[in-house]
């Protein structure tokens, strides 16, 4: 993708024959996100006819990012190298990545990104693992977080079969979930905390951290081992008798530890036990009333639905 914007910019230079915005753009990367518009105060806004002539111009100027609105095709520039995001159905952002770019070897997770960078989709590579596409989280508790899960929209569907949490899917960008089996794969290179960050339909937010968290592969069900949490959330996963020691279940493969299956009665895919008090793979509501398919963390707000998830992990400091 990021070749492609590269390639279409260097065409775009050679048919205006800006060498001057050629030349600053042969160093430059940028990475691309749709559907994403930038807050905050800008440089300027200008009206172009293109987001590659949007990020040009940024190139050109004293501007380390750029959003680009295709309805009333306004460019606005940044100065800043990683300003808040919002969600918008018309705009598209391309922020610079001149930091990332010489980068070899690929980072084995998040927490190897150089300080300075940006939230963003990132490759990283875990030892004798393949190499990934993830979303690094570099702005809450000192960054340095691969993301593993993350919802914010209802966009994306949760429900989904043991296939799809084995390889992962969703938007990488926006909400998706990371694959079990890479989440395998990182957390086998040493050893990780996780945390999950948490917000109601009211703003309010929360989050739990453990001090260690292991998953197996597949063979092993991708069995979960947990401990130490700290927070403000309330100790969802080991609380009563806990989800250490679980195995995955999804609505095609039940684990748990209940009669039934948790993921077809919870509605998601989770180390269910019988069932638990943690669902935030549930189904996505748009209120926040009690219901057993929700997307909940019960000793923070029961069984309401949640309006934003995030569950990330880096390895122990
Ligand atoms: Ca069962």
């Amino acid at each position: 993708m990021k070749t492609m914007i590269y390639l279409i910019t260097a065409l775009v230079c050679i048919i205006f024959t800006q060498f001057t915005a050629c030349f600053s753009l042969k160093s430059q990367m940028f990475h691309t996100e749709t559907e994403t518009r930038l807050v905050g105060p800008s440089m300027k806004t200008i009206k172009v006819s293109s987001r590659i002539e949007c990020a040009m111009i940024c190139s050109n100027d004293n501007c380390c990012s750029s959003s680009y609105d295709t309805l009333l095709a306004h460019c606005s520039l940044f100065r800043e190298c990683c300003p808040s995001k919002e969600f918008s159905k018309e705009s598209q952002t391309l922020t610079m990545l001149t930091e990332i770019s010489g980068l070899n070897p690929a980072p084995k997770d998040c927490s190897e990104l150089p300080a300075e960078s940006c939230s963003g989709v990132y490759v990283i590579q875990p030892e004798n693992g393949p190499s990934m596409t993830v979303f690094c989280e570099m702005g809450i508790d000192n960054g340095g977080w691969t993301t593993v899960q993350r919802r914010y929209e209802g966009t994306v569907d949760f429900y989904r079969l043991w296939d799809d949490y084995k390889t992962g899917f969703g938007n990488i960008a926006g909400e998706h979930w990371l694959g079990n089996d890479n989440l395998h794969f990182i957390l086998r290179q040493r050893s990780y905390q996780v945390r999950f960050d948490l917000e109601d339909f009211a703003g309010v937010t929360a989050y739990a951290v453990y001090s260690r968290m292991y998953v197996g592969d597949e063979s092993a069900n991708y069995k979960l081992n947990l401990t130490g949490y700290n927070g403000t959330a309330g100790n969802g996963m080991l609380n009563y008798r806990g989800l250490s020691g679980m195995m995955f279940s999804t609505r095609d493969r039940d684990n748990d530890k209940g009669t039934k299956n948790c993921a077809v009665s919870r509605k998601g895919a989770w180390w269910y036990r019988a069932c638990g008090a943690v669902n935030i793979n549930g189904v996505y509501q748009y209120s926040k009333e009690n219901s057993y398919s929700a997307v909940y963390w019960k000793p923070w707000r029961d069984m309401s639905g949640l309006k934003k998830t995030m569950m990330m992990i880096k390895p122990k400091p």
